[in-house]
């Protein structure tokens, strides 16, 4: 397969046209072309990307905003049809879309497929929700007078996405967005530009207009520059961000500046507790799937197993049995996981191990690190000296005081500890200030009501994985999590647009709220 040239996709034009004959000009010097590779053959090129420097993103948000008030005057209902033909089309292109998941960012092609799903799912609820009733009628204190509330689209929003979930997660933003007629700009993550383009593609085939949905592609210096322009240059409405939360605070401190409040999906470290009762081989599947599933790239992804100290032990015996058993290796196999996503995140992760080779004993594995020759795996399936395959790792007895702990580590380690009682368990699943998912095993009603109040996290999972979550629930986080905010569902709509409200006066007299009611 020939590597896919991808550019910015700025009011309709791809980059390449825009910058002779836009408006605005990008300059060339700023123009590099990088490559999107694939994890599990790094030879493999899946896509050359021309990144932009930060005038492209003030362009494209310039593009939006002129291309957003006509599209928010395209009736609710209509617009609801063009997210039902992107669903379609979706659904049409669904295994070759799933196969370029797999290839540009590593995941099993059954995760990759689910993902896909998720879109469809999305444009299912959205489809419709433009002929859902959006408004109020409200009640007046005062007689002949009506009040209304209406929902009204918020221009442009601007969608920074990460690459693990590369096009699920920017169908989150780009959907309930171009349905509650907003224009949008989305900067997906370079190494998974190639699914990008792809998405914006089929958004172009379904129907939404030129300028309306604008692909800009540019590291994290130009992101930065670009969008600090662009809000200040007052074209940008909203932003939303799923990423790091190191990434996150300085978004949220940008709209912050302007009087925004962005949607902010950020990191996790999220617990799994195990109640005396829980059943442990239920935990320990679980355990699997949410800890090395899509080699623990979610930011759902499991941190630490938190096992009362009375099935401690036993659960750590069957999560090694597990483990053993496990499967990993080339994605478009049937894997527990593939490589990690990129050179960057693998760099990142391998910082984490040298910490824990210095201060932990892991088990789960027979060694610590990349996977290769040097290093073989019982159950590896593919070339392991071709990809970004690393060992699964377990660490038992992680203290709270430790980076492991604490910190989002984005591959395929979790932790274990133990508690007493039911108090200390909340208070551990707490400690590392991210706020997310979490779960709990256990059939106690009255341990779960408990649990669920205490713990701080957006999502409570009670029997089953701490990711993986259902795409018409709303997803999101507190604390180091995230600033609160919830998308997927309904819930999203309030991130998409503002309330207006109306007052209409049919008396014919100034009758004043608060001081002409008259209460017999
Ligand atoms: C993410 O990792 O950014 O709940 C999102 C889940 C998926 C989404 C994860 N539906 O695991």
């Amino acid at each position: 397969v020939q590597p896919r040239r991808v550019a910015a996709v700025i009011g309709g034009r791809q980059h390449d046209l825009y910058a002779a004959a836009g408006p605005a000009g990008i300059a060339p010097d700023e123009v590099r072309v990088i490559t999107s590779t694939n994890p599990a053959h790094l030879g493999e090129v899946v896509a050359e990307v021309v990144l932009d420097g930060a005038e492209a993103i003030v362009a494209a948000a310039a593009a939006a905003r002129a291309a957003q008030r006509e599209w928010a005057d395209v009736p609710p209902p209509v617009r609801g049809e063009v997210i039902g033909a992107f669903g379609r089309l979706v659904e049409d292109n669904a295994e070759a879309l799933a196969r370029l998941v797999t290839r540009e960012v590593g995941k099993p092609l059954a995760e990759a497929r689910g993902e896909v799903q998720e879109i469809v799912d999305t444009c299912t609820l959205f489809r419709a929700e433009g002929r859902r009733p959006q408004g109020q009628t409200v009640p007046s204190e005062m007689p002949d007078r009506e009040l209304f509330t209406y929902r009204e689209p918020l221009g442009v929003v601007m969608v920074i996405t990460a690459g693990n979930f590369p096009v699920a997660v920017p169908s989150w933003y780009l959907v309930p967005a171009l349905l509650t007629g907003n224009a949008v700009v989305w900067k997906p993550a370079e190494y998974a530009a190639a699914c990008a383009a792809a998405l914006v593609d089929l958004l172009t085939a379904a129907g939404v207009p030129a300028g309306v949905a604008n692909l800009v592609l540019a590291d994290g210096a130009a992101t930065s520059v670009g969008l600090e322009r662009a809000l200040d240059a007052g074209l940008v409405d909203k932003v939303g961000f799923t990423g790091s939360t190191p990434v996150g605070r300085f978004v949220g401190a940008l709209c912050g500046r302007h009087l925004q409040t962005p949607c902010l999906e950020l990191g996790g470290k999220n617990p799994m507790v195990l109640a005396p009762d829980a059943d442990l081989d239920a935990a320990a599947n679980a355990a699997l799937f949410a800890g090395f599933g899509t080699a623990g790239q979610r930011c759902t992804s499991l941190g630490t197993v938190i096992a009362h100290e009375s099935v401690h032990d036993a659960f750590r015996r069957r999560l090694t049995a597990a483990l053993e058993r496990a499967v990993i290796g080339d994605p478009m196999r049937d894997v527990l996981y593939g490589p990690l996503l990129d050179a960057r995140f693998a760099a990142g992760f391998e910082e984490h191990l040298a910490s824990i080779r210095d201060h932990h004993e892991p088990f789960g594995s027979t060694a610590l690190g990349r996977i290769g020759q040097a290093s073989p795996r019982r159950g590896f399936a593919g070339d392991p000296e071709a990809g970004l395959y690393y060992h699964p790792v377990v660490v038992d007895g992680v203290r709270p005081d430790d980076d492991l702990f604490t910190e989002e580590t984005f591959g395929p380690i979790v932790g274990l500890t133990s508690y007493r009682n039911l108090e200390e368990a909340v208070e551990l699943a707490n400690r590392p200030g991210y706020g997310l998912s979490s779960s709990i095993f256990t059939g106690d009603p009255v341990t779960v009501r408990r649990f669920r109040r205490g713990i701080r996290a957006g999502m409570v999972s009670v029997n089953t994985s701490t990711s993986g979550a259902e795409a018409h629930l709303p997803f999101g986080g507190n604390g180091r999590s995230g600033n609160g905010a919830r998308q997927s569902g309904q819930w999203v709509l309030d991130q998409m647009t503002r309330w207006q409200s109306l007052t209409w006066e049919l008396s014919g007299r100034l009758q004043k709220a608060q001081m002409d009611v008259s209460v017999p």
